[in-house]
């Protein structure tokens, strides 16, 4: 007789139904769901539970109203950029000399302050979106990892409200302004914040993200206005407040400016030299995480040659991409002295508030740590092309 009709000739035993009532409830979906945090849509996972940077994404996503967590995410136009970003960590290996190394020394000292990890926070708008307490949050996340924050010109908050919630070291991202009573006024309310550096966007960020746009049912309003209906002024997208950028024009704010000034936004060798002439104290290589010119190179392949240019005489500084500890460490191999981090923070700071930013970045300083043993490096010093293998197309 087949084993399921034979069931049914004797009377289940007390332990038989349990085994079954048991095996029944440890198959259901909701069960299932219990052991996986990111299936699990009723509770947030714990801080713990989230393991890497990709993993603050997940709870962000999950916690966010669709348009803040899209503005985070998108890049300009068909997002190719913004992909091949990412896709440039993959076309660099890292090649470990076999060395033991007890504890890698991370430090290291940029314009005449230490810093514990290369690792900073790169600008980014508009954190109100993210959390209720904004980019004062960020600050105590940024503090409570031991790095400096980037505060973006376009922060949801005034910069002496930032500089006042936590103690740690701060810089001050500025988008031009061609008045330069206003553009004054701006640097001296950074400056007179304790900003320790100021960065100045020189890309033209004219982006269409057009997430927002098939996103306009449910958001408030779309941002940017689709290309077949420009703004009357001009038909090219750029923001008139950016159409007259030029190299004089940083000339004229050098002298507001009394800490180290760098241009964000290089990516050639010839504007890293511009950078130089111009008299900047570092070159910032960015291609605005994907949301500036779409089919713009991934920084990861422009820098070597910008490294190479700057010779030394400056920082270079490195966004666009970084998720991993690894990211870092293959950036600085290529010869940038320090990275940034944009959308990595945002996650932790969508995720959990100050302690989501705090955690995020201490698992890509740990991951960073980890990498520079495994490769048997004992200091930044040590970091340098020998560690990798490039493979750019
Ligand atoms: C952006 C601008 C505001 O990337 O920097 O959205």
């Amino acid at each position: 007789m087949p084993h399921l009709e034979s069931t049914w000739t004797h009377s289940l035993t007390r332990r038989d139904a349990a085994r079954a009532l048991a095996a029944f409830a440890a198959g259901s979906p909701l069960a299932l769901a219990q052991q996986d945090p990111f299936r699990d849509h009723s509770r947030v996972p714990a801080i713990d539970e989230l393991l890497n940077a990709f993993d603050f994404e997940a709870v962000a996503y999950a916690k966010l109203p669709r348009q803040a967590y899209d503005y985070t995410a998108y890049g300009t136009d068909g997002e190719f950029t913004m992909r091949r970003n990412r896709e440039a960590f993959s076309w660099v290996d890292l090649t470990p000399c076999v060395q033991s190394i007890a504890k890698p020394d991370t430090a290291l000292t940029l314009f005449g302050k230490p810093h514990a990890f290369p690792i900073l926070l790169s600008p980014t708008a508009g954190h109100l979106q993210l959390h209720p307490a904004a980019e004062a949050a960020t600050h105590q996340g940024a503090t409570a990892a031991r790095t400096t924050m980037i505060v973006s010109n376009v922060a949801s908050l005034p910069i002496n409200e930032i500089a006042a919630a936590a103690p740690g070291p701060l810089w001050f991202q500025f988008y031009p302004r061609e008045d330069l009573t206003a553009a004054r006024d701006t640097l001296d309310r950074a400056q007179a914040a304790g900003c320790q550096a100021i960065v100045v966007t020189v890309d033209q960020q004219a982006p269409v993200f057009e997430r927002d746009l098939h996103g306009r049912h449910l958001g408030p309003i779309a941002r940017r206005l689709p290309a077949r209906q420009p703004a009357a002024a001009n038909p090219y997208r750029i923001s008139d407040r950016r159409l007259w950028y030029s190299w004089k024009y940083l000339d004229q704010i050098r002298e507001m400016v009394k800490v180290p000034m760098l241009a964000k936004g290089i990516l050639t060798a010839e504007d890293a030299r511009l950078c130089l002439e111009h008299g900047l104290d570092g070159v910032y290589v960015s291609n605005h995480g994907g949301r500036s010119l779409d089919y713009a190179p991934a920084t990861l392949e422009v820098l070597p040659e910008i490294v190479d240019a700057v010779a030394g005489r400056v920082p270079v500084i490195f966004d666009s991409g970084i998720r991993r500890g690894t990211d870092v460490l293959k950036a600085l191999a290529l010869g940038a002295t320090a990275v940034c981090l944009g959308r990595v923070p945002r996650w932790g700071l969508g995720a959990y508030g100050a302690p989501g930013v705090q955690r995020v970045v201490e698992i890509l300083q740990a991951e960073f740590v980890q990498a520079m043993a495994a490769a048997g490096r004992p200091n930044l010093a040590a970091l340098n092309r020998t560690l990798v293998r490039t493979d750019f197309p």
